[in-house]
């Protein structure tokens, strides 16, 4: 009996580990940033660019929580408009808004899959550790639909995404 519950100690480990690591790598995030900004070289421009922090037009609220939600999930603007997204991690575990297209996000979210202990700022992300608060501030500079996603292992996946409708 002492054996089975050792054995199944065993096979919950790596899980942990992981956990473990998503938190170690917080502190770290500035060293990876060069790494991540060669792997992005798609057009992201459509979606916008960083926004001018004296130049927000509306600050909008997002929670992000453990059932892998965003609130609000759908989001309207108006193109040129600079928002101030101000996001807080309501949850227990690490979460992550990264803006985007679809397929961007998924592409992003696969390699995230691959490389697990990668990790990066850029100016259309951010990540929070549990109850932690922060900004995205972007200026959407053309029409279309966009998104938004946790790409957390397992989240995007989950449903933690949200969509962007830019109108003229
Ligand atoms: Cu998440």
């Amino acid at each position: 009996m002492k054996k089975m519950i050792s054995i199944l100690l065993m096979s919950t480990l790596p899980a942990f580990v992981m956990a473990g690591e998503g938190h170690a790598m917080e502190g770290h995030q500035h060293g990876s940033h060069d790494m991540s900004a060669m792997a992005h070289e798609n057009d992201e421009a459509d979606v916008g660019k960083p926004g001018d922090p004296k130049k927000i037009d509306r600050t909008i609220h997002i929670t992000m929580s453990d059932n892998m939600r965003f609130t609000p999930d759908h989001i309207k603007l108006k193109q040129g408009e600079t928002i101030r997204f101000a996001i807080h991690n309501a949850g227990k575990v690490q979460h992550e808004m990264v803006i985007g297209t679809m397929v961007e996000l998924k592409e992003h979210a696969a390699m995230m899959r691959a490389n697990p202990n990668m990790h990066h700022v850029e100016p259309n992300m951010i990540s929070l550790a549990p109850g932690k608060k922060g900004d995205i501030i972007w200026q959407f500079e053309k029409q279309g639909t966009f998104n938004f996603a946790c790409l957390r292992p397992g989240h995007l996946e989950a449903g933690m995404k949200g969509e962007i409708v830019v109108k003229p």
